[in-house]
């Protein structure tokens, strides 16, 4: 019920008009292949396990990803490359994600951005980023058995240090260096990973491969006590 709420206020935030415009754009727009969809276009809440010990995360959704489909890396290819380790190491029920009513579910896991409008190259304002702040806030208080967060790539990882300073769960940014298989724990108790994001741009180029991005996660359930 109070996911439920807080989802609810998420898809209907109109905060920051300039990525409201953006990604109400693109689903006028489209991606020649999605033709025949209809865009999700609003802001795009986490979804999981309720009682996620994990809590993976990402900057934003991807213009076509989960801004078309309305769930988190479902339908495009940092999707592709992330829920096939999800599936392998028992934390999705399915190795593919498509679309956000195609059954997947998460088990000990929760996945959510940073800021859940997609930007303009990739790329929020802080003000966006802290607009934004609230609604991770409000997830994170509803699940309270997180112990591990895994951020997925350097703008994740340091918007995720943004937001911790913004609610003074860590005093100071410089302590806290984005480096793949960087790991710290938090004054808060919590245990934060870093990983490659899982893009194509990393993908196709070998920079971030599956046995790479296994290894964090072997690691998240490690530290998660699973
Ligand atoms: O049917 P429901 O329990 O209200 O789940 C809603 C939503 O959450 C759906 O997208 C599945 C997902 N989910 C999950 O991934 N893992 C869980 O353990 C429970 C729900």
């Amino acid at each position: 019920p109070l996911l439920q709420q807080i989802r609810e206020t998420i898809i209907t935030c109109e905060r920051c008009p300039r990525l409201r415009d953006y990604c109400r754009g693109i689903g006028e727009t489209k991606r020649r292949a999605y033709l025949d969809q209809t865009y999700w276009s609003r802001p795009v809440p986490g979804f999981g396990d309720p009682r996620a010990r994990i809590l993976i995360l990402g900057l934003a959704p991807g213009a076509h990803g989960a801004n078309r489909t309305g769930r988190p890396f479902t339908g495009d290819g940092s999707g592709d490359f992330m829920y096939p380790v999800l599936h392998e190491l028992g934390l999705a029920s399915k190795p593919r994600a498509v679309t956000r009513d195609d059954g997947l579910k998460l088990r000990h896991a929760w996945i959510a951005s940073v800021v859940r409008c997609a930007p303009p190259g990739d790329k929020p304002l802080p003000q966006e980023i802290r607009n934004c702040g609230t609604h991770l806030a409000h997830e994170i208080q509803a699940l309270p058995r997180v112990r591990v967060v895994v951020c997925l790539g350097k703008i994740a990882f340091d918007g995720y240090m943004a937001f911790l300073l913004q609610t003074g769960a860590i005093t100071r940014k410089s302590d806290y260096r984005f480096s793949h298989g960087a790991e710290y724990l938090l004054p808060n108790g919590l245990h934060l990973l870093a990983t490659y994001h899982p893009s194509l741009r990393n993908t196709n180029t070998g920079r971030l491969n599956r046995l790479m991005f296994t290894r964090i996660f072997l690691r998240a359930r490690e530290l998660a006590g699973l």
